[in-house]
């Protein structure tokens, strides 16, 4: 199919109800541009060739050979060739081949995770791993009548981004709503019955968890093999510039793949969020299209989830000092600041409204000074309102 934007994939696509489908999300309904479905490139002379992998790139010679045996020459190259989910057997565990095992990194992985939600209503689901496919799939399962137990090997949820009080709120909520959480240790391996369907699930503390359906989200590797050995691989992703720019003057690195200069952090960063992506591809286009008016990339960082009525944004860096603020319940707004050096780097908001995370994407970007933090607490969303 034509590009489309993974977000929906965990969320409304997995709905009981009037699930969302393409073309409804296709490329740019995230950004509230025009959807870009297969007649948009046509019209605009653009060939989208789907069903093609691309087997070998020599950059060098700015060639790439696709699996059809074709070759096709280019002036520029833009690599947005994303991430694939790391598997199980990656951790010694078998069993990501049976056909209730979900992953959920595209299409096709959405419709057999929607298949199997239906074909187990009332059943039991095991989520592998407490990250954003965990926590917006459990919430997902739930609303579909299914009893979710969530396995995590660390303390809380979201523990890349999110503090101990804010995760417990969204863990409460959960447990509220029947979720359970084991948490502090990972599956070893799965039961299979004779037709090597997963029926249950093994934990290295010994417990065994019945299982209908097992979803796993447990991360990402980003797709550079094709560039290695060609370009320059930093963090784990095809090292760019601030216009995009790989180590071959002529190739580009956008999304989840690239790993770019934050002026913010100060270093280069990889990131993983459709925000990133979006804001990335302009760039690289503009840097393509109009270099003498494109400037350096200067990225906030931005990340956000929605799960249940819960809606979340968060930009800047999560390090440093952290106060919270606001009122921590459910249907409230609440929210946290990162304070490193004096200056506030990082913010978190629950339940804004969109002129208020615009409010706070600003503030945090002037990097304002903090020089009291139990006023900062106190003041809260104000304080960014004030900057
Ligand atoms: P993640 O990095 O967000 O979370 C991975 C989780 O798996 C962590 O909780 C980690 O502790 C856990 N884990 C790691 N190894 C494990 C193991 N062996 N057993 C059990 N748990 C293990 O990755 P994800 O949730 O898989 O998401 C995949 C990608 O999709 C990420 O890039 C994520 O940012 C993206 N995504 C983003 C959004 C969003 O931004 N709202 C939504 C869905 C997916
Ligand atoms: O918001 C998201 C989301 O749902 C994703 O899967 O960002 C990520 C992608 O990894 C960004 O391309």
């Amino acid at each position: 199919v034509a590009p489309y934007e993974r977000p929906a994939l965990s969320k409304g696509f997995l709905l009981p109800e009037d699930p969302t489908r393409l073309p409804s999300f296709h490329t740019c309904v995230g950004s509230n541009d025009e959807i870009l479905t297969p007649k948009w490139y046509k019209e605009h002379g653009i060939e989208l060739l789907l069903g093609t992998r691309v087997r070998s790139v020599d950059v060098r010679r700015n060639t790439l050979v696709s699996s059809t045996g074709e070759t096709i020459s280019y002036n520029f190259l833009i690599i947005a060739t994303g991430a694939r989910a790391l598997k199980l057997e990656e951790f010694g565990v078998e069993g990501s081949d049976a056909e209730n095992v979900c992953y959920l990194r595209d299409l096709s992985d959405a419709n057999k995770l929607a298949t199997v939600i239906q074909s187990n209503s009332n059943g039991n689901a095991v989520v592998i791993g407490g990250g954003y496919i965990g926590m917006e799939c459990a919430a997902s399962l739930v609303i579909n009548k299914i009893n979710v137990t969530m396995v995590l090997p660390g303390a809380h949820c979201m523990a890349r981004l999110l503090t101990p009080k804010i995760a417990t709120l969204y863990e409460d909520y959960y447990s509220s709503k029947g979720v359970k959480f084991v948490k502090g240790t990972v599956m070893t391996s799965f039961e299979f019955d004779s037709d090597k369907k997963v029926t249950a699930v093994n934990l290295k503390d010994g417990t065994q968890l019945p299982a209908d359906l097992v979803v796993v989200g447990i991360g990402i590797l980003p797709n550079t093999s094709l560039f290695e050995g060609q370009l320059i691989i930093e963090k784990g992703g095809i090292k760019v510039n601030s216009k995009m720019q790989s180590s071959d003057s002529s190739v580009y690195a956008i999304g989840d793949v690239a790993t770019f200069p934050v002026k913010l952090y100060g270093e280069m960063r990889r990131l993983e969020h459709v925000d990133s992506a979006r804001k990335s591809a302009r760039h690289a286009v503009s840097a393509i299209m109009e270099p003498e008016k494109t400037g350096d990339f200067d990225y906030l960082p931005c990340f956000y989830s929605r799960f249940f009525a819960f809606s979340w944004q968060f930009y800047g860096d999560h390090v440093g000092e952290v106060v919270h603020f606001g009122e921590y319940e459910e249907g409230k707004v609440f929210g946290a600041y990162w304070v490193k050096e004096g200056h506030l780097v990082g913010t978190f908001l629950e339940g804004g409204s969109i002129e208020e995370y615009e409010t706070i994407s600003k503030a945090t970007e002037m990097k304002p000074v903090v020089t009291d933090m139990e006023e900062l607490a106190r003041e809260g969303l104000r304080f960014a309102q004030t900057v």
